[in-house]
């Protein structure tokens, strides 16, 4: 039976590439009646240093992002990662299964330490898909939809998951299905359509967060880098037009149509005219999402109420996997 698995990192806010490319097919999958489970991974965020305070405050926020996106904690098992130990028992397995050079080639990895000393930067940060796999194979889940960056991370899952059962001969953890689908698979950066839309670019202008208000997306929009001439005939003449490409791509996932039918509704137009229509889209949809995060984020007690119920549930899923784990590998547990 299908199962779906999948998580954010509690840093910064959530951005509009989180949005379209994680939040929204979450709750599609959500609503189509699969097992869905969906973990704020907190011991993720922390692999690059975290503010206590922060850390705490940005778990919170994405649990409120998650609900207010129409995650329902009653159909869908919402926690914090560290709150199931068996992620981080898992995760040592792994990391003994894994191969450092497989952690090397990993693009996030050089992405992140780019420009800086490597050896500077945390184990924890090597480690990384490792965890992940562990995220994911804890629940024995089938499915995982992310954006098109974590395409790597979830090849590395499934090369942990044939390792470890050619290692210790079982047929034991699936070979599980990256779900990477829709126009917003990769939004990119408002200032730079080579990059990434991405929480921890230093630049705010470069994503619009779900917590902006109305007048902070207009002017975003507005500054987004384009090109001077007006939208194509048809999405074949985007090709060589990567800020343009990405706004309509954004148009198309907000409004739930395809690109081809955003560019024949502005053919001929320009951006003066497509960059307010785009703009009055996102508030549309965005801004009561940010309005029911703020009243979440109002009460804490309940947030923090709901993931520990979250958490509870994930675990009774979880433990069974991990004894079976431990059992196959030979560790002693009390019985
Ligand atoms: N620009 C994007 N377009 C589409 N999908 C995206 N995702 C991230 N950026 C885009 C997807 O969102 C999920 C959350 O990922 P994460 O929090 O684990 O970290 P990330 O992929 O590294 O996202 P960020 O925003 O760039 O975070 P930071 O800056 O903290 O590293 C994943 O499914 C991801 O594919």
């Amino acid at each position: 039976t299908p199962r779906v698995f999948s998580g954010i990192q509690p840093t910064n806010h959530l951005q509009l590439g989180n949005y379209l490319g994680a939040v929204k097919r979450f709750v599609e999958m959500q609503n189509s009646g699969i097992e869905t489970i969906y973990c704020i991974v907190d011991l993720h965020a922390m692999t690059v240093w975290q503010n206590p305070t922060d850390l705490t405050r940005a778990t919170r926020e994405l649990a409120a992002g998650y609900i207010a996106s129409g995650l329902d904690p009653r159909r869908s098992i919402l926690f914090n990662q560290s709150q199931v130990p068996g992620h981080a028992q898992l995760a040592w397995i792994f990391n003994c299964v894994a191969r450092m050079g497989w952690m090397g080639r990993m693009t996030q990895w050089k992405d992140k330490t780019a420009g800086k000393d490597a050896e500077k930067a945390s184990l924890g940060l090597f480690a990384y898909p490792s965890l992940m796999a562990a995220d994911i194979l804890l629940y024995h889940a089938t499915h995982v939809p992310v954006g098109e960056d974590q395409k790597q991370h979830l090849e590395l899952t499934r090369d942990i998951a044939i390792k470890f059962n050619h290692d210790y001969k079982v047929d034991f953890f699936p070979v599980t299905e990256p779900v990477i689908e829709g126009a917003a698979t990769r939004v990119m950066s408002l200032r730079d359509g080579s990059k990434k839309m991405s929480k921890s670019d230093p630049s705010d202008a470069s994503r619009i967060n779900l917590t902006d208000d109305a007048d902070t997306i207009a002017q975003k929009f507005r500054k987004a880098k384009t090109d001077a001439e007006p939208l194509p005939e048809n999405v074949e003449g985007l090709k060589d037009r990567p800020e343009a490409r990405n706004l309509v791509n954004i148009y198309a996932a907000l409004a739930e149509v395809t690109p081809e039918a955003v560019v024949s509704e502005f053919a001929g137009k320009g951006f003066g005219a497509f960059k307010p229509a785009l703009a009055d889209l996102a508030v549309a949809k965005l801004s009561p999402i940010a309005d029911e995060m703020t009243r979440l984020m109002a009460d804490p007690a309940e947030i923090d109420r709901i993931l520990g119920d979250g958490a509870e549930r994930a675990n009774a899923i979880a433990q069974p996997i991990l004894e079976q784990t431990y059992d196959i590998v030979g560790l002693i547990r009390s019985r």
